[in-house]
């Protein structure tokens, strides 16, 4: 069996030091699904213990375009603590990253707990607003060259600046059919990528609920408060020193990120 704390030690340190490691399936080939949401925690956990706080949730690979530009074809999930909030204007954190890649999403804020068995219907409900997003990912592994086991054990690729929240909070009922939601991704104002919300498992919330259904799965539950990333609706976009990334929701505002 695969050194579970091992293998979080080496995730730690390379978060800690910005450097990128080789990927572990490489060498641990059986390392499975569950033992690496067992070594994402563990990550947590040792956030937790140096008064981080978890403020939310992320899904990963849950649209077509992005499994197709990972080459993987499950989605997945990791947590969002207090320290990867970005305010949108301010520059990222570029010494913090080894290689970001910038990428559209929707984001949902429960006004209630979610608890699974959940649909969308559901998870409409129990949402107080939802928002234009950037996740700004960064890959711990060497030209983001992984496994489903290796990104779930490297919290999905979350980073310092996984959260940037645009600047638009809307009740899901004024916000029209989140599926038909367009979405403008530009790098330095050029065009890079199109999509509508419906790029994420055909809804954005269906994303919410397999998340929640899945932590029911371990009996846990989303708690009311907690802000949630669906994933991106386009492939991420590499940003450099001196770029900018936009990304325009409609009726949901612009949100930035300058590196
Ligand atoms: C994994 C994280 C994917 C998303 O929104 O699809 C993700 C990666 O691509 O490095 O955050
Ligand atoms: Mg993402």
């Amino acid at each position: 069996m695969p050194d579970l704390d091992a293998i979080a030690d080496r995730l730690a340190a390379a978060v800690e030091q910005v450097t990128d490691i080789e990927r572990f399936t490489a060498t641990e080939p059986d390392l499975t699904i569950e033992q690496a949401y067992d070594v994402q925690w563990r990550g947590i956990e040792r956030r937790l213990a140096a008064g981080e706080r978890i403020v939310g949730a992320k899904l990963g690979l849950t649209s077509r375009a992005k499994q197709r530009q990972m080459s993987v074809d499950d989605p997945l999930y990791g947590w969002l603590t207090d320290a990867m909030v970005h305010e949108a204007a301010t520059p990222l954190p570029l010494d913090r990253l080894i290689h970001p890649r910038v990428e559209p999403e929707i984001a949902f804020l429960l006004g209630e707990e979610l608890a699974g068995p959940t649909t969308v219907v559901e998870v409409l409900a129990a949402t107080e607003a939802v928002f234009g997003a950037l996740e700004v990912i960064d890959s711990r592994y060497r030209d983001f060259d992984f496994r489903l086991p290796d990104v779930v054990a490297d919290n999905a690729s979350a980073s310092a600046a996984s959260l940037i929240v645009g600047p638009v909070a809307a009740a899901p009922a004024d916000v029209g059919d989140l599926r038909l939601l367009g979405c403008v991704l530009r790098r330095d104002g050029e065009l890079v990528a199109t999509a509508a919300g419906a790029a994420v498992m055909e809804h954005p919330a269906a994303a919410v609920a397999w998340l929640a259904n899945r932590l029911a799965e371990q009996g846990r539950t989303l708690p009311a408060g907690s802000l949630i990333l669906s994933g991106a609706l386009t492939d991420a976009v590499a940003i450099g020193a001196g770029q900018t990334v936009s990304a325009e929701f409609d009726g949901l505002g612009t949100v930035t990120a300058a590196a």
